[in-house]
């Protein structure tokens, strides 16, 4: 696979002509490029730095309401995968604009999505009848195939990160879609029931696991920032930070089977030692300051920015004034169950 590239005399170039007639190629001529020897993605490391785009967001809510939109989103597309709607092969980004008042109507989809409140609080998304009041730094499930519908009650608008596999489910030609016939769904249960079946260590007795995705559908980042301060004075991982991953409590696995959320904590001052992996990663900075080599880039952020570490990038972070609180999500799952993934733990 690496040995030198065939020689393209006249008569294979004449045959390699009649042969596409047809509909058929050599491998010979393009496996190189097929069966590579470690991974060499499209994407490139890139931070969206929430001051310079905001005004952008806000800008969409004068030009299109959120129901003729039906989602009123500005893709961070990666500029390595322009026109593909992905900062990354597999995985979908966007900020989504919901302002006073506005519903996003009722749909469904096979595609999964999450989404982390970057702005603004007490805006809801109902999930399979039930409302969830969303909070800064909440992280929310909307699994395949439920329906959802997104809404704003509170006197500010709300911007949230939605994360989806979009472009895996592409990939895969699993695309389904529908909307609901009406703009909100009814509500069935009360605001909190998920997390109070499933989110305290209890569940329901005699229920049967629901599905591959967490019953929990809203984290609150209040609960889930006590438990990583709760761990702060102890052992960190030199390559990760303290890290903890968002778990599915009826299987221990990751919350979402396509995509996997991590929070992690940065002391201060702390910097970690080079890593990579092949989950391509988005990361949205929920607190602190500090800056990143991505490859060769150096990206310095604060709260709100997004940035995003390619498939087996090296990436190395620094925290510099302040503790740093990163959510980030990857195809971790993905790659784990087809026995794909790999990470490497680099030297200083
Ligand atoms: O909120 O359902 O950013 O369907 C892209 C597609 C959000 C959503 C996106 C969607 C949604």
């Amino acid at each position: 696979m690496q040995g030198p590239a065939p020689a393209r005399s006249n008569a294979r170039l004449d045959y390699y002509e009649r042969i596409a007639r047809h509909d058929m190629a050599p491998l010979w001529e393009v496996l190189r490029g097929l069966v590579i020897p470690q991974p060499a993605s499209p994407a490139i490391p890139h931070l969206w730095r929430y001051e310079d785009i905001r005004p952008y967001i806000l800008e969409a809510g004068d030009l299109i309401t959120a129901k003729e939109a039906e989602r009123r989103v500005l893709i961070l597309e990666n500029p390595g995968l322009a026109g593909k709607s992905s900062i990354t092969r597999t995985l979908y980004a966007g900020l989504q604009l919901i302002l006073p008042g506005e519903v996003a109507p009722a749909h469904r989809h096979t595609q999964s999505a999450l989404r982390f409140v970057v702005e603004g609080s007490g805006a809801f998304t109902a999930v399979d009848g039930e409302r969830t009041i969303m909070q800064p730094g909440d992280f929310v499930i909307t699994p395949s195939w439920t329906w959802h519908d997104h809404g704003n009650d509170s006197d500010q608008p709300m911007v949230w990160l939605d994360g989806l596999d979009i472009p895996l489910i592409q990939a895969l030609d699993a695309s389904f879609a529908e909307m609901y016939p009406a703009d909100r769904q009814p509500v069935t249960r009360p605001v909190g029931d998920s997390l109070a079946r499933y989110g305290s260590g209890l569940a329901p007795l005699d229920h049967p696991p629901r599905s591959r995705t967490s019953p929990v559908f809203n984290y609150p980042y209040r609960r889930s920032r006590e438990a990583l301060m709760a761990l702060a004075g102890g052992p960190i991982d030199p390559h990760r930070g303290l890290a903890l991953r968002y778990v599915n409590p009826e299987t221990g696995g990751w919350a979402m089977p396509t995509i996997g959320t991590v929070l992690s904590l940065l002391p201060a001052g702390y910097e970690t030692l080079p890593y990579r992996s092949t989950d391509g990663t988005v990361v949205s900075v929920i607190e602190g300051e500090g800056v990143s080599q991505i490859g060769d880039q150096d990206f310095q952020w604060g709260p709100r920015d997004i940035f995003v570490i390619p498939a087996w990038t090296p990436a190395r972070h620094h925290a510099t004034t302040k503790d740093a609180v990163l959510f980030s999500f990857s195809d971790r799952p993905v790659q784990e169950v087809l026995g794909l993934w790999r990470e490497e733990r680099m030297a200083a």
